[in-house]
This record gives C-alpha cells, structure tokens and sequence, in this order.
C-alpha cells in the first residue's frame, strides 16, 4: 500500500525528530558547558607586532572549539591601560584577559621578579624549557592567589638597548645615558648599576618621551622596536641581550571562575596553540626587525665578548641584592633549574 501524504509527514516528522533530538543530544554536554561570551583581551604593543599572530591563532582556536560562541575582542598600544592598570581590571574582575609583560607586575607578585634578573637565560630554549615546565607552573600558580589565572607565557623577548646619544661598545659607554626602564625595581637597579640615569616609566610613554628628549634610551627586543616604531626617535641599537622578559596571558579570577570545566580547559588550550604561533612568529621576524631598523636610520652595533663579561660581572651583584625580595627560594629554584639544563 502506497503511503499516505500524512504517513510521509509524520515519517519525515519523526525522522527529523529523532534527527534533532540527536543533534541537540549529542551537542548538549558542549552547549551545556559553553555559553555564549565576549571576552575583551588589551595589550601594550601594537597590532603589528607578534602578539598578534598569537591571538588570531588564539581566536580560531576559540571559534572552533565553541562553535562560533565565543567573540574575541582586542584592543592595542596600551588603549585600556598599561599592563599593570589592565591587570588590576582583572583582579576586580572587569575585564577578561591581558598579555602583559611580568616585570610591572612585580608589586602584585614578588616572585615574577626572577624574569627580569639580568642575563639569566642564554637562549630561547632555556626560556621556553622554565617557563613551560614546573618552575614557570610553580610561579603561575603563585600568581592564582593574586587574583589572575596565566593561561601561558608567550614571548616578549631578549632585551636591546637602544639610544639617541652614542652606540654603547663598552661598559664605560652606558655612563649618565638617561634610559627609561620598566616599572621594576630590578630593572632600575641593573641600569643604575651600568652608570645610567634610569627612570622608570609605562611603556605607553615611552615614545613620546624619546621623541621629546627627556629620556636618552630605551630597551627592547628588535620586534618590539620596529612594530612601536623607535627607530624614528633613535639613532643606536646595541645588542645587549640584557635580559628575556617574558609575556603572560593572564585572565580575570573572578571571571575564570564562572566559566564552566569544559570553557576554563578550552581557554588553557587556545592560549597554548597562541603561544607557539606567537613565539614562533617573535624569532622569525626578529632578525627582519633588526634589519628593518637599520634601514630605518639605526646604528647596529654588537659589544666584544670582553665588554660583555664586563657588563655581566657588574651587574651580577642584582641578584644577591634582589634575592629576599624575590623570595630566596624561587631565585635558587630558577638557578637550579638552569644549572640542571646545562647538565652542570
Ligand atoms: O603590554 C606589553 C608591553 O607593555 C611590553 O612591551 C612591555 O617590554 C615592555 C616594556 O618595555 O614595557
């Protein structure tokens, strides 16, 4: 027997039915654990500079993994604050997330101090092995009772002084420069230490009091230094590798705890897949920035090996005299670490 238009209906009715109750069955964990967000994310470089590359790998990992239900929205150059203003919004839990360098976070979390000791890694590798590992975990999860959760650390980079006075070849030559440093008192202590006449100062600032003449110097990594565009307001770049900063990606406590199991494991996850795009697109273009520079107008110099131990030996005295405010334990917990990745 032929069927009938209405058998056709309901069949089709029941087929989709049991369609949709599947579709909706199979999606209900996910929908249930994921709601629909808008998370804000600020940053003090410019849209140009590698932490962007982290955050749209970021931000299509987010898309897929909630079906579209998240929105990523990013502000640059400082426009919701500096690193430390945007990381006190999340502490009070108005807004989401932030990458921010750790060293003008050093009066929220001591500990964070250890990143900005000079010359303490040698290479990238050593960097990403602390800071991926149970030292860099050891020194998030510090920060979780300060009120931000470090979903991962991307990648500022290796410090250069750069100057509008002379090229720096020797120790003798940092002497009564006057060089902004970050907001940190080992920072100021290591420059104050080389001879200069260190002043602290936000890095939104940093262009402007370059271009004006109220500070001599500044320093950066090379990327850093092209996407904030110092070589229009600099004449020398030295390549001091004083110091690795890294970045974190922080996100609000108060916030992180509303989301679900599921979204707090998707927001671990995507800072992570950020990170080895930012990291890996940081020392791609790291070169290409130093050469970009110079064709901009800079001097590029590189300092002997003598000079440099020099500089090392002058300002190794930092660290003993930082080490009680950083916390002794976490200073000879990173210099274990490290000697125990160089199999000394
Ligand atoms: O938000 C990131 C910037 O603040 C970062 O560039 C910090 O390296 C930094 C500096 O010199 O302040």
């Amino acid at each position: 027997m032929k069927p009938t238009s209405r058998t056709l209906a309901r069949k089709t009715l029941t087929r989709l039915g049991v369609t949709t109750i599947l579709a909706v069955g199979l999606a209900a964990p996910a929908l249930a654990d994921i709601s629909k967000r808008t998370i804000t994310v600020s940053n003090g470089v410019s849209e140009t500079h590698p932490v962007a590359d982290g955050v749209e790998a970021m931000r299509a990992c987010m898309s897929e993994r909630t079906d579209g239900a998240w929105t990523l929205n990013t502000f640059w150059s400082s426009s919701l604050g500096d690193d430390l203003q945007a990381t006190q919004a999340l502490r009070s839990g108005i807004q989401e997330m932030v990458i921010t360098s750790t060293s003008p976070l050093v009066g929220i979390e001591p500990a964070l101090g250890v990143f900005d000791l000079p010359f303490l890694f040698a290479n990238a590798e050593e960097a990403d092995a602390i800071l991926d590992g149970e030292f860099g975990q050891m020194i998030s999860d510090q920060l979780a009772e300060a009120g931000v959760v470090n979903l991962a650390y991307w990648e500022n980079g290796f410090r250069n002084l750069t100057n509008s006075v002379r090229p720096v070849e020797s120790l003798d030559d940092f002497e009564g420069m006057r060089v902004r440093v970050m907001q940190n008192n080992i920072f100021l202590d290591t420059f104050q230490t080389l001879g200069t006449n260190a002043m602290p100062m936000a890095f939104g600032e940093v262009f402007t009091a370059l271009e004006t003449g109220a500070i001599d110097a500044q320093e950066n990594p090379f990327v850093t230094i092209e996407t904030s565009q110092f070589y229009q307001v600099q004449d020398y770049v030295s390549a001091t590798r004083h110091a690795y900063t890294p970045f974190m990606v922080l996100f609000s406590g108060p916030i992180f705890g509303t989301y679900s199991q599921e979204e707090q494991q998707i927001l671990f996850d995507c800072a992570v897949i950020g990170r080895d795009v930012q990291r890996a697109t940081s020392r791609a273009l790291s070169d290409q920035s130093l050469a970009n520079i110079q064709e901009n107008g800079m001097q590029y110099n590189e300092l002997d090996e003598a000079e440099m131990q020099r500089i090392r030996d002058a300002v190794a005295p930092v660290y003993d005299r930082h080490a009680a405010t950083i916390g002794v334990e976490v200073v000879d917990g990173i210099r274990g670490a490290l000697a125990e990745l160089r199999g000394n």
